[in-house]
């Protein structure tokens, strides 16, 4: 069978990030394509459209179905993807009679939701590597019921079948097909990169912990805890450096520091291969030793969930972290040679104007390399998407960055928050130490192009 997956069209800085900047930068592989065109190349002929990284529109991407001619169309959603979705689906069966499946977090949170569009025939909730041959086979017979995951229509009614217990051997998973995908699409935002070219990975999937409020991984859609073998990550990595020549990588684990063993174990098998990498992690998991190690294996920066400035609210997430554990692992990073990144929650509930302020001038202090700040999205399952819920004050039909979506108790409104918003990218950019420990590490026409191109999209991002 001919089969296209697509990513929908998605303006990433404007939309994701709220810089009115236009850079091509910070588009990363749609890994969840990327495994299931790995599984479905073994039997049928597959075609990969990202619309996102390759600015496409609606219209372009109709033309090359229509070249393509295939039977089935699969497309990617999370949340964010949520109009642009529902706007390709009408789009295709405007002009094509394919029958369409949504897979991805957006569906996984609200499949009801994506199955009353009309133009879309099926659902897949979680993890699809395990039932998406099942499902292929049971588009011949149209007998669906016996399909993990799948949620479908049956004489105008939703139904949706039972979840399977996600794949627990990651090491079993093809390796993602990477060859569907142009690599010069794909970069991390400026200044998220030190060598080119570089891609994103994930040798994890789901998060040990699930107690944050504000985690899409820690509410009721969260998966389980598993992880790739060392040698089974360095075998990927091995095939991205010698076929792809690629030189650097970003792990987008939820939290790629965590337990020594592996840590030790990788680091070992890293250390042969001419990579740099980068990736993220929870401030409470990090040891000297795992720094030491990670700094001497490849790593130059990291980018902790530092959430707030203020104890009382990162306690009312359920972070699990105190302000003294924050300090004290940015101060060691920064032992090590290792850059530091924060990402920040702003409008958290219970926080008012003095709090935001507290955060940003927290941010300040540790002294971190890049900081960035969001105004609280509560995730569908999550704590936090229940509290917004009771209070009323959730606009689920927004899904920017920039604007808010939900508005606490101390703030008036939307405006407010994107005023803090602006308030903080100023402060923390635009102020004299900063700008001189930058100018410190341009060490290349590259750097210079680079910072650049940072620089424009935090105008963007603070004006
Ligand atoms: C890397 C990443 C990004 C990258 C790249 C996104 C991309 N193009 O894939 C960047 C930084 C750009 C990004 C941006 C955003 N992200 Co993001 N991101 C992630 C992250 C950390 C890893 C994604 C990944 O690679 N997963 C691994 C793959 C294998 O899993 P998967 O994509 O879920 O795919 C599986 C299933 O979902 C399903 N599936 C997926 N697609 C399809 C299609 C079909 C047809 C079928 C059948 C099945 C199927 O099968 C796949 C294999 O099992 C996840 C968290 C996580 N750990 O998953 C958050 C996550 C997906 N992001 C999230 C959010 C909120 C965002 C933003 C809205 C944030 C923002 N600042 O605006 C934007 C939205 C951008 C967008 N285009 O949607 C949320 C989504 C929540 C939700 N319910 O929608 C997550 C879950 C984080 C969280 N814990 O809250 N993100």
């Amino acid at each position: 069978m001919k089969i296209t997956l697509i990513h929908p069209p998605y303006n990433l800085i404007q939309e994701a990030y709220g810089s009115k900047t236009r850079i091509k930068k910070g588009n990363l592989i749609p890994l969840g394509i990327a495994y299931l065109a790995a599984v479905l190349e073994k039997q049928h002929k597959i075609q990969v459209i990202d619309a996102s990284a390759e600015s496409l529109t609606n219209k372009d991407i109709i033309e090359s179905i229509k070249i393509f001619k295939p039977e089935l169309i699969g497309i990617s959603a999370t949340n964010a993807l949520a109009k642009s979705t529902h706007n390709l689906a009408s789009s295709i069966k405007k002009n094509l009679n394919i029958p369409i499946l949504v897979g991805g977090p957006y569906p996984t949170s609200y499949p009801e939701k994506v199955l009353m569009d009309g133009n879309i025939d099926f659902i897949v909730q979680e993890e699809a590597e395990q039932i998406i041959d099942l499902f292929i086979e049971s588009l011949k017979t149209k007998n669906f019921k016996n399909v993990p995951n799948l949620g479908y229509k049956e004489n105008n009614k939703i139904i949706l079948n039972q979840i399977k217990e996600p794949q627990k051997d990651l090491d079993e998973l093809p390796i993602p097909a990477f060859h569907y995908f142009k690599l010069k699409n794909y970069a991390p935002l400026p200044n998220q990169y030190k060598n080119k070219p570089s891609i994103n990975l994930i040798t994890s999937r789901g998060c040990p912990y699930r107690k944050c409020a504000f985690c899409f991984n820690a509410g009721q859609k969260g998966q389980l805890y598993r992880r790739l073998s060392p040698e089974r990550a360095i075998e990927i990595i091995r095939l991205l450096v010698n076929k792809y020549k690629i030189k650097e990588i970003t792990f987008w684990d939820d939290n790629f520091l965590i337990n020594i063993e592996w840590i030790r174990r990788f680091c070992s098998l890293i250390r042969g291969l001419k990579i740099t990498w980068t990736c993220y992690g929870r401030v409470d998991t990090v040891s000297e030793e795992m720094l030491r190690l990670v700094s001497e294996n490849g790593c130059w920066s990291i980018f902790y969930g530092i959430e707030s400035g203020n104890q009382d609210l990162l306690d009312k997430l359920n972070k699990g972290i105190k302000l003294e554990q924050i300090e004290k692992t940015i101060s060691l990073t920064h032992k090590y040679g290792i850059e530091t990144r924060g990402s920040f929650m702003l409008a958290i509930p219970g926080e008012t104007k003095e709090k935001a302020i507290k955060t940003i001038k927290f941010a300040i202090e540790l002294d971190l390399d890049y900081a960035q700040f969001l105004p609280t999205y509560p995730e569908y399952g999550t704590k936090l998407y229940e509290v917004a819920l009771k209070e009323g004050k959730l606009n689920e039909n927004y899904y920017g960055r920039k604007k808010a979506a939900y508005i606490p108790d101390g703030y008036k409104n939307a405006e407010e928050i994107e005023k803090m918003i602006n308030l903080a990218y100023k402060k923390f950019y635009f102020r004299p130490k900063y700008i001189l420990k930058t100018l410190k590490k341009i060490k290349s026409i590259d750097d210079i192009k680079k910072y650049a191109e940072g620089l424009w999209f935090m105008i963007g991002m603070s004006s």
